[in-house]
């Protein structure tokens, strides 16, 4: 006997398992019903009928992973832009949302869990130049895509966007923790510059509380500070009203490391258009080598225009150069 006090977030739910295609959707619907469903003595044949349905489709998706190599694997994501940096995060934190919101990108956004499954790439704007972020699916205690761990391994950095409108968001994050530990990825505040190609990697993150308009955010934003503010950064922003956006997109180009140097041909302007992206602490020689091998091997010297020189100042090949240093190559 089917009870008929199930609530509507329950038959939604239903409805979208009975749309679900693939073994990993399906199994995600099985939970997010298991989610809803109130827990008393009416629901409690249902209940098992759903743990039974959701632990016989794990065995199965389990044997079919093992089987097919054929499967999918979205560990990678065509580079491109200044730099690749990864929204991950617990279901429906907005990861998306926020995807949306930074780059323009028109994400699938809804308001039940598990709507992501692939990463879904963007391009955000900061000032003169483009970073990639890409878009994940969710991470939770028994769901995560088997491939995330090996994406995250190659981004340069990391937003963690956790949901300020949820009260388990310490648990959230929590799992989010330990799920990429047991990936061999641990979020760290700062990396270390060369990172082990395999063993454990140390990924740079920032912790984005994602819906601080919502009532009760500043309380759980302050509980979480507590527990994780110790341990990574803490920015709060709003996908929705677009607070904090402007704020983190200055925040991710710092964090990155990068620097942005134009070049110029002599008595010509320099190109303000396309900046050479170089890491902190690149000198001369490597923004040379950067354009071209052979230019860096013809290198004599450059002169530069920046805020650590004066104008036109002539430098050697190890100089270390700054953020918008405007260089011209004198070539033997
Ligand atoms: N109030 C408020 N709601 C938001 C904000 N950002 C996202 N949402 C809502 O939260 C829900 C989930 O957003 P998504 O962007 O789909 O979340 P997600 O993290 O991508 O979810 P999954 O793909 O399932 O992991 C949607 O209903 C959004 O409209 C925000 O800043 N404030
Ligand atoms: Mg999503």
């Amino acid at each position: 006997m089917v009870p008929a006090n199930l609530p509507p977030q329950y038959i939604q739910a239903e409805q979208r398992f009975r749309e679900a295609k693939t073994d990993e959707e399906k199994i995600a619907r099985l939970q997010e019903m298991l989610a809803i469903i109130p827990k008393h003595k009416g629901t409690e044949k249902i209940r098992a009928d759903l743990k039974t349905r959701l632990s016989r489709l794990r065995k199965g998706s389990a044997k079919k992973q093992r089987a097919a190599s054929r499967r999918p694997q979205f560990d990678h994501v065509e580079r491109e832009g200044a730099a690749q940096v990864a929204l991950i995060g617990p279901p429906n934190a907005g990861k998306s949302a926020l995807l949306a919101a930074l780059t323009g990108a028109s994400p699938e956004v809804a308001p039940y869990p598990f709507t992501t499954h692939r990463p879904a790439p963007g391009m955000m704007p900061f000032q003169n130049i483009q970073i990639q972020l890409i878009d994940t699916p969710p991470i939770a205690s028994d769901v995560m895509e088997t491939w995330l761990p090996s994406l995250v391994r190659k981004v340069d950095f990391v937003l963690f966007v956790v949901d300020l409108s949820s009260d388990d968001i310490l648990e959230q994050t929590d799992t989010v923790v330990e799920r990429l530990r047991e990936g061999r990825v641990e979020l760290v505040q700062t990396a270390p510059d060369d990172q082990p190609a395999s063993g454990v990697a140390a990924k740079k993150t920032v912790i984005v509380a994602n819906k601080c308009d919502v009532p009760g955010s500043p309380e759980r934003l302050k509980i979480l500070r507590e527990f994780f503010g110790d341990r990574l950064p803490l920015v709060q922003v709003s996908a929705s009203t677009g607070e904090g956006l402007e704020d983190l997109r200055t925040y991710v180009y710092r964090a990155l490391e990068i620097i942005r140097v134009y070049t110029k041909e002599p008595n010509r302007p320099p190109d303000r258009e396309d900046p050479v992206i170089l890491k902190r602490g690149s000198t001369v020689l490597d923004a040379a080598r950067s354009i071209h091998k052979d230019f860096a091997r013809n290198l004599k010297y450059a002169r530069i225009w920046g805020s650590n020189t004066y104008d036109g100042q002539r430098v050697e090949r190890a100089h270390v150069l700054a953020d918008e240093d405007i260089i011209e190559f004198h070539i033997r």
